[in-house]
């Protein structure tokens, strides 16, 4: 029996055209189709259905991701996708939080996970075992309103969050976009995103295979084999965020004039570029458009509602804004006061649609605190509304810092530094930088009163085995106290100026 999920439905349309482009393999609708089945079968082992079990996988982006994902949802399973670029403790955390029962990984990451599995009695699978084709069983059928995905972002709480998304929230996260942006099936998507967060998951890699479109991934963002794919001829559509358009800048601006010539000419054929996941600077827009011949479309969205504002696909797509409500969405702005403020006038981005999440992950008290009592999802970005369009003012907390596109709560690294043996206190807050949105910086209070220095090779080390590259403070200070105000609170905007 096949699975009444619509993404596995609609593939069914698309047989033998190219899904994915993975490894310089290409791989059909039909293949996909075929391995997520034994993916199923592999780990439903007997069951009927796997019941909402949370499977987690640590899978880099590639062909053996989609299948996994679409044989976890066929099997009955919540996916919950690990990041390849975390250090062990934060997979662990991710584990335990989510108590996932089975969990498939790469062959490269098995020897990393085993002990923690056997402790923790997981089942653990590696990718090449759950792709063998193996005999047909029945799936189950999985009703939309199942809970279907377990992402985690940061927030102003020290720990990350789990985001849950049903089948209905990603479907329609999904349609909105393919209405909005017109999404076609002869378009040809590059993915250079990680995929434990929405951009790279909905924007890019499920919008593709909705519409049988094919997406390639590029496992690992480097400027120059973008350039390379991109004069290849086969790519039509790409979505970043705006580190990487910077990025891409800057590689552009280093190669020869001939080079130069071939990366725009190759941009001309380009149905549509997207920028998201973090504000997009008027000087990248700018210099991308000379570069390109492109104005980049600029969204808005987070992991608990997908996408939510978007500068028109057809028609003005202003610099410096994100634009309007995507179709089926509703936006609102409410000021402090908790009115409804008019054009002009700034107030938080409140959200209500078929795209919001379903809850926190086992927190209910978070997801009471995260909707009003008329069920609108406070985003806690701030934003007015100019001339019909929004444009983001700011965040009403400082602790959460947005670096390469990443969401990252200062507390939780505030957390790390102190188990550090040399520090006392710390606190960490974002710089603005053209690069990276956000730089993280950090300043410390040493353990000794005399105290003034420390081995910043020593500390990087030991912060890189508990935490991503992306949440390590590239700069530090070192005071003899942090500043606070009268009720003894760190004032984190001085904190700033003291950088
Ligand atoms: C990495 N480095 C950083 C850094 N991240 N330095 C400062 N700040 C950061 N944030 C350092 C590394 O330590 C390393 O230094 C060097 O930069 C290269 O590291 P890398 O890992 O190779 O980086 P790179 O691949 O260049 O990463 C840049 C990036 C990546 C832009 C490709 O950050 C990325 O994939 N971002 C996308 C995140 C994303 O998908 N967000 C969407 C969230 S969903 P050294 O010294 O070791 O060489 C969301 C909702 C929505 O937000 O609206 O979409
Ligand atoms: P995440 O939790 O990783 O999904 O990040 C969501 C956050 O990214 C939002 O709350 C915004 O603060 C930010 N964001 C996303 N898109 C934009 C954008 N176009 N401009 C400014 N901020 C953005």
């Amino acid at each position: 029996m096949t699975a009444n999920l619509q993404c596995i439905q609609r593939a069914q349309k698309w047989g033998s055209r190219t899904a994915i482009l993975s490894n310089q393999k290409t791989y059909t609708y039909q293949q996909l189709l075929e391995s997520s089945k034994n993916v199923a079968a592999h780990l439903l082992n007997g069951l009927e259905d796997l019941n909402e079990t949370r499977v987690a996988f640590l899978i880099g982006p590639s062909f053996e991701y989609t299948a996994i994902q679409w044989g976890v949802w066929q099997a009955g399973g919540i996916a919950v996708p690990l990041c390849v670029l975390h250090p062990l403790p934060s997979l662990e955390y991710v584990l335990k939080n989510t108590k996932a029962r089975l969990l498939v990984v790469d062959a490269i990451y098995y020897d990393l996970l085993a002990p923690f599995a056997k402790e923790e009695n997981i089942r653990l699978l590696r990718t090449e075992w759950v792709l063998k084709s193996t005999t047909a069983v029945n799936l189950p059928i999985v009703r939309e309103e199942r809970s279907a995905m377990i992402l985690y972002t940061s927030g102003t709480t020290n720990l990350p969050k789990g985001v849950v998304t049903t089948h209905a929230n990603l479907n329609f996260q999904i349609k909105t976009l393919v209405e909005a942006w017109e999404w076609q099936a002869d378009d040809h998507i590059l993915n250079v995103l990680p995929l434990h967060h929405v951009h790279g998951i909905i924007n890019v890699m499920s919008c593709a295979l909705w519409v049988g479109g094919c997406c390639e991934f590029l496992p690992k963002f480097e400027a120059n084999k973008v350039w390379e794919l991109f004069q290849q001829g086969n790519i039509n559509v790409f979505m970043a965020v705006p580190t990487i358009y910077f990025k891409l800048i800057h590689h552009w601006e280093q190669a020869s004039e001939t080079a130069q010539k071939s990366y725009s000419k190759a941009l001309k054929a380009f149905r549509l570029m997207v920028s998201g996941s973090a504000a997009l600077p008027i000087s990248v827009l700018e210099q991308w458009q000379q570069i390109s011949g492109h104005t980049l479309l600029e969204r808005y969205g987070m992991t608990e509602i997908g996408m939510g504002i978007s500068n028109p696909y057809r028609g003005e797509r202003r610099a410096g804004h994100i634009g309007q409500a995507l179709p089926g969405i509703q936006i609102r702005l409410v000021n402090e006061q908790g009115v409804v403020a008019s054009e002009n006038v700034s107030g938080e981005i409140q959200i209500k649609g078929p795209n919001v999440f379903q809850k926190y992950w086992e927190n209910p008290e978070a997801t009471q605190k995260a909707f009003s009592e008329d069920g609108w999802f406070l985003s806690g970005d701030i934003a007015l509304l100019n001339q019909g369009y929004y444009k983001i003012l700011g965040r009403d907390s400082v602790d959460i810092i947005k670096s390469g596109g990443y969401k990252i709560s200062a507390l939780e690294i505030e957390d790390v530094l102190r188990k550090y043996p040399a520090i006392n206190d710390c606190a960490v807050v974002g710089l603005p930088n053209p690069e990276w949105g956000e730089l993280i910086v950090a300043c410390l209070i040493l353990k000794g009163e005399s105290k003034t220095t420390i081995d910043l090779l020593a500390l990087h080390q030991w912060l890189k085995e508990r935490l991503p590259a992306y949440k390590i403070p590239r700069q530090f200070i070192i005071q003899p106290a942090l500043p606070r105000n009268v009720l003894g609170k760190v004032t984190k905007n001085k904190l700033r100026e003291m950088f």
